[in-house]
């Protein structure tokens, strides 16, 4: 990372950069949505593009003096149609909820009924939470996981067709197994609703070929592109023809002004080096590495919501142990390893509490971590979570933690940081 710009004009600011580098160096990130980025993506990002307004899209804007970043949003669209094989893609919205925002836009009136997945099962707070506008203008009926910890797809089919819903939303932000886009389709058409997969999470997975592909299925998918994607933070729309200027207008004037055309070329470098056969092997070892990370914690006896995963991610449930989400996230940051407390499905514990701590495995894969280390964090965790009051475990759980991090150094230190 080149800072001395920054240092030169803004050492405070630069000095704090500094100390997050180091923060995420020294760190064991297992935020499921988290990812660390290409340098190349990062570099976009910090671009001349920055100073460019270009409302509109691309060879049709408000603005004269677009023709370059036209060129570059064209090319940002294009590579992601080649990526999820769709006819048409806006890559202006600035985040997942916004993109999710714009597709709601377009379909929905204030007080139509929307279905979507429940927050404390796994949904997102966009897909109808009571604090987020979507719960605010829509009527929302919600679906969530049976006792397994698995979507249950006759129930999701009942509540649809009790409540007749305009829009059914397919996705979560904690769901560790494959989502049956086709039975949702089947749902949906049964009581004439409009579908939305909104993909954030499985982005790579489902662009590899390594999830079931919405595309087909789903009227309208959004995704971010800085999860499994590791992109820049953004968001994208995706759709058929037949949608495309309307869903255009729910982003531009509808939710946005002017794009962020120096996140669309990161987005645009993300895309293209998703492209590349190498990232189908980064994305199968996000998923390796989660399935030997779920196996190493319930070989150490502990509880995985559903019993393991299918994906990049899993929530270790601590009800068993009587333990809090909460306390365990922080005792898991005082060795270094940064994941979040999270509801587990039927959470006794409020969602600022909660029974849960999700994990996930991007960010570490892209570092360089393999199965056998994966088998090392399980043990630290598991450390954790069982010796917490055993003092000279809980140092050795650093000591290990660290020597992983010195392992896979980042950025310009880095080597072994995968760029593809
Ligand atoms: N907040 C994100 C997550 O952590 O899953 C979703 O937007």
């Amino acid at each position: 990372m080149e800072l001395n710009v920054i240092r030169n004009t803004d050492p405070e600011i630069a000095k704090l950069v500094e100390e997050e580098l180091s923060r995420q160096q020294n760190t064991i990130e297992l935020i499921a949505s988290e990812n660390f980025t290409s340098e190349a993506v990062m570099a976009a990002a910090g671009t001349v593009l920055t100073n460019k307004y270009a409302e509109g899209k691309p060879y049709k804007r408000f603005y004269n003096g677009c023709e370059i970043v036209d060129k570059i949003e064209s090319l940002a669209q294009e590579r992601v149609k080649k990526l999820f094989g769709v006819q048409h893609a806006n890559v202006q919205p600035h985040s997942g909820a916004q993109a999710n925002m714009a597709v709601f836009l377009y379909v929905l009136k204030p007080g139509d009924k929307i279905l979507g997945m429940d927050l404390s099962n796994g949904g997102h707070l966009s897909h109808g939470s009571p604090v987020n506008f979507s719960g605010m203008y829509f009527d929302v009926v919600s679906y969530g996981v049976n006792e397994n910890g698995y979507i249950d797809y006759d129930d999701v089919e009942k509540i649809a067709i009790e409540n007749k819903p305009k829009l059914i939303i397919a996705g979560a932000s904690n769901y560790p197994r494959i989502i049956d886009f086709k039975r949702f389709r089947q749902i949906a058409d049964k009581v004439g609703a409009f579908l939305l997969a909104d993909i954030a999470h499985i982005a790579a997975l489902v662009a590899t070929g390594l999830h079931p592909s919405p595309v087909g299925y789903a009227h309208f998918i959004t995704t971010t592109t800085h999860k499994t994607l590791r992109g820049p933070r953004g968001g994208v729309i995706m759709c058929d023809d037949e949608h495309a200027l309307g869903i255009d207008k729910a982003v531009f004037p509808g939710t946005q002004g002017g794009p962020l055309e120096h996140i669309i070329a990161a987005k645009a470098v993300a895309f293209g080096e998703a492209l590349k056969p190498e990232f189908k092997e980064y994305a199968q070892q996000v998923i390796n590495n989660a399935k030997t990370l779920a196996q190493t914690l319930i070989d150490n006896g502990l509880d995985v919501v559903s019993g393991g995963t299918d994906n990049h991610l899993l929530t270790l449930d601590l009800r068993k142990v009587g333990k809090t989400g909460k306390d365990v996230a922080n005792l898991l940051e005082e060795v270094h390893i940064t994941a979040n407390k999270n509801t587990v499905p039927n959470d006794p514990q409020s969602p600022f509490v909660t029974s849960g701590v999700r994990l996930g495995t991007a960010a570490v894969t892209t570092r360089g971590f393999t199965e056998e280390d994966m088998k090392i964090v399980g043990e630290i965790i598991s450390n954790v979570v069982k010796y917490s009051d055993d003092e000279t475990i809980f140092e050795k759980s650093k000591r290990m933690a660290l020597a992983l991090c010195e392992k896979y150094p980042l950025y310009s230190k880095g080597e072994k940081l995968r760029t593809i």
